[in-house]
């Protein structure tokens, strides 16, 4: 298989932040030996969290969705290794944390979330989410992702 590498964005969401998850999540990324190549806290806005969340603008869960996410400052990462991406959504688990700690109990949201909406992290669910979701937060690798190599696992 390739070697190369691929970016993927982790956020440790408000309740994750407040329940002093932290420490623990990162312990799970070190032992499953992903790079942090970027990290930082910021608090998402009204306007800021609706534009990361676009794509479920039309749900009926959308505006408690964003009351969630702006109730305290997120914790974002870009996180590295090889496949990346699939290896920290399997990390994750599964949206709904109360399902998580029954079908997936070694999962982070098993650990930490409480339901379909406070699950505690996040994972891009693609390549192309994982440049928008790196761009959105982080401007200097967005310029990078331009040419797409930083995120391609490009065969030799
Ligand atoms: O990629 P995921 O975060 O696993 O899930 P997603 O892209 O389907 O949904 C994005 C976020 O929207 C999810 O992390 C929490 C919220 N959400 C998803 N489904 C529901 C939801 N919130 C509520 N209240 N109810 C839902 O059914």
């Amino acid at each position: 298989g390739s070697k190369e590498k691929e970016k993927t964005l982790a956020m440790i969401k408000p309740d994750g932040l407040l329940g002093n998850y932290t420490e623990r999540i990162k312990l799970v990324i070190l032992e499953y030996e992903f790079s942090i190549l970027k990290e930082t806290t910021t608090q998402l806005d009204q306007d800021r969290a609706s534009s990361f969340y676009t794509e479920h603008s039309s749900k009926s869960f959308f505006p408690s969705l964003i009351k969630y996410m702006t109730s305290g400052p997120v914790l974002v990462m870009v996180l590295e290794k090889e496949n990346a991406i699939a290896d920290w959504r399997t990390l994750i688990g599964p949206t709904d944390s109360s399902r998580a700690k029954v079908t997936h109990p070694n999962s982070i949201r098993a650990m930490c979330g409480v339901d379909s909406e406070k699950n505690c992290v996040h994972g891009s669910d693609s390549l192309q989410s994982a440049q928008r979701e790196i761009s959105f937060f982080f401007e200097e690798i967005s310029s990078d992702s331009c040419n797409g190599k930083h995120f391609m696992a490009s065969k030799p």
